[in-house]
């Protein structure tokens, strides 16, 4: 069993500093299998976003170490903070673990991917660049990529470390200067980076992290008028609140990933034992906290009663308990409120008509346990079929042909993932083109890497993460035309 760790940072983070908030204020951090306060974190507001953005402004001023600094010395301490990481990765994926609730094992692999993604946008530093223009007129015209300035970032709690190098990553390659809030559930391995920052050698100011809660610390750095561009991720309610904040401070620039209610398609052709599993990964990774989970199975009449079948074994199998032992592999959900939000749900579910054929309570009697639940005979207008759960819950949806689920599959307002599994290229690539989400998986789900851009449709929101798009989102392009005598 893995060790529970000691939580040594506990402090808002400002000039390379760990300092308490102006108003001294904490607010306590819970263990969600036990429900226990497990630390009292200082508690930013606007007077501490304020020091932070005066911090990340100066950090970006002309001629400071930040900017003045060779391109590729940034992405070699990006690296570094990269060897820092992995050397720490017990220590990081047990506060991980502590903080979310997720397996251990499942906490080590996030902080694995968190190393990639800072390694992927480290080589990235010394290669972002414009292009020379053939202008009408006798112009020499050429662009530069200059990074947007001082960034705020507000990230959820499913993918604490994870989601903040995926926010980092392409701000830092880009040059810019980051304040950061994380998730008011889960800021301690936010707090343990950032004293890896200051070890790796990051100037002061660059790297700031205000935790604290949405409404005060959240909303005063999406509304500064000094912060240049807000990355977001979170629930779309909240995505509507930060278009608001731009709107009515700088017109800062935004991007967003929001909710979801991905479909994941199998037809009559897949191999069924192999659809299964990924159709059960797609939805019970994470315990379902996740914003592109394959949240509505829709399976092919001819298959249709055998898939329910097995599916239901494989959720009866999962191993649930104590996230640190070994073996386990769902924990509990974030915290009480979630864990009421998914039970509320899930009590939907069989008066509208679903067959419940697993799960569907708490599991225990401490913590914000809730079993793997499947569902079968859902049908479109439920309300599990229609609203983000963020819970591991199973909804199994029958139907005929290719046309109906495409049809069906694009009747949200969302539109961040999806898949298909199929033995049939044609089927597999008539749905990849036809369906309104910004990642398409073919006989697989979640195949998410540093390289390929992630990010939504509709109202899953808009701009990248990951990739080289979502550097686009941390640069602006400066034109510089210069007057020549003639072309040549
Ligand atoms: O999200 P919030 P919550 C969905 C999921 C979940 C629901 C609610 O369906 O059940 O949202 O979760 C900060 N100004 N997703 O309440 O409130 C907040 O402090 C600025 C999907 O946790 O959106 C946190 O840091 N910031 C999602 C972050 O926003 C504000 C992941 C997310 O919290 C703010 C999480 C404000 N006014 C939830 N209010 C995904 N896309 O993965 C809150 N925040």
């Amino acid at each position: 069993m893995a060790q529970i760790p000691d939580i040594k940072y506990t402090k808002l983070f400002i000039n390379n500093e760990f300092v308490d908030a102006v108003s001294k204020k904490t607010f306590p951090v819970e263990n969600p299998a036990n429900g226990e306060t497990v630390a009292y974190i200082a508690e930013g507001d606007k007077a501490d976003v304020d020091r932070a953005v005066t911090a990340a402004k100066a950090a970006f001023a002309r001629g400071s170490k930040w900017r003045s600094m060779d391109a590729s010395a940034r992405g070699m301490l990006m690296h570094k903070l990269a060897d820092l990481l992995m050397r720490d990765i017990k220590e990081l994926a047990a506060l991980e673990t502590l903080d979310n609730g997720k397996p251990y094992t499942e906490s080590l692999i996030d902080i694995q991917c968190s190393v990639y993604v800072f390694r992927y946008f480290a080589g990235y530093c010394d290669k972002i660049h414009g292009n020379t223009i053939p202008s009408d007129g006798n112009y020499f015209a050429l662009t530069r990529k200059e990074p947007v300035g001082v960034v705020g970032q507000v990230i959820p709690w499913n993918y604490p470390l994870l989601m903040l190098t995926w926010k980092w990553g392409p701000a830092l390659a880009a040059g810019c200067t980051i304040v950061l809030k994380p998730a008011e559930q889960t800021p301690l391995t936010a707090l343990a980076t950032a004293a890896l920052t200051k070890e790796a050698g990051f100037p002061p100011g660059v790297i700031n992290i205000i935790p604290g809660y949405g409404p005060t610390a959240g909303a005063a750095l999406c509304s500064h008028p000094d912060v240049r561009k807000v990355a977001f991720t979170g629930s779309t309610d909240i995505g509507h609140k930060i278009m608001e904040y731009s709107a009515a401070s700088n017109l800062k620039s935004v991007s967003l990933e929001l909710g979801g209610k991905s479909p994941l398609v199998i037809m009559n052709d897949a191999d069924i034992d192999e659809a299964v599993e990924i159709a059960f990964n797609a939805i019970f990774a994470n315990h379902g906290q996740n914003c592109c989970a394959g949240s509505r199975t829709f399976v092919q009449s001819g298959i249709y009663d055998e898939f329910v079948k097995k599916a239901t074994i494989k959720a009866k199998a999962r191993k649930i308990g104590n996230p640190f032992e070994e073996g386990v592999e769902h924990g509990p959900l974030i915290d009480k409120l979630q864990f009421e939000k998914v039970l509320r749900m899930i009590d939907s579910g069989r008066p509208q008509g679903a067959k419940l054929e697993t799960g569907g309570k708490q599991w225990g009697s401490t913590g914000y346990y809730v079993e793997p639940t499947v569902f079968s005979n859902v049908t479109d207008e439920m309300t599990i079929a229609k609203e983000e759960i963020f819970g591991p819950v199973q909804s199994i949806l029958k139907f005929d042909t290719l046309e109906e689920v495409i049809e069906r599959a694009n009747n949200t307002p969302y539109g961040l993932a999806s898949g298909i599994i199929t033995k049939n290229i044609n089927d597999a690539m008539t749905y990849a083109q036809a369906i309104e989400a910004g990642s398409v998986w073919i006989n697989c789900y979640d195949a998410i890497t540093p390289q390929t851009p992630f990010g939504g449709y509709k109202k899953s929101g808009f701009g990248r993460d990951l990739g080289e798009d979502s550097l686009k989102d941390y640069l602006v392009t400066k034109t510089i035309s210069i007057k020549v005598p003639t072309k040549n």
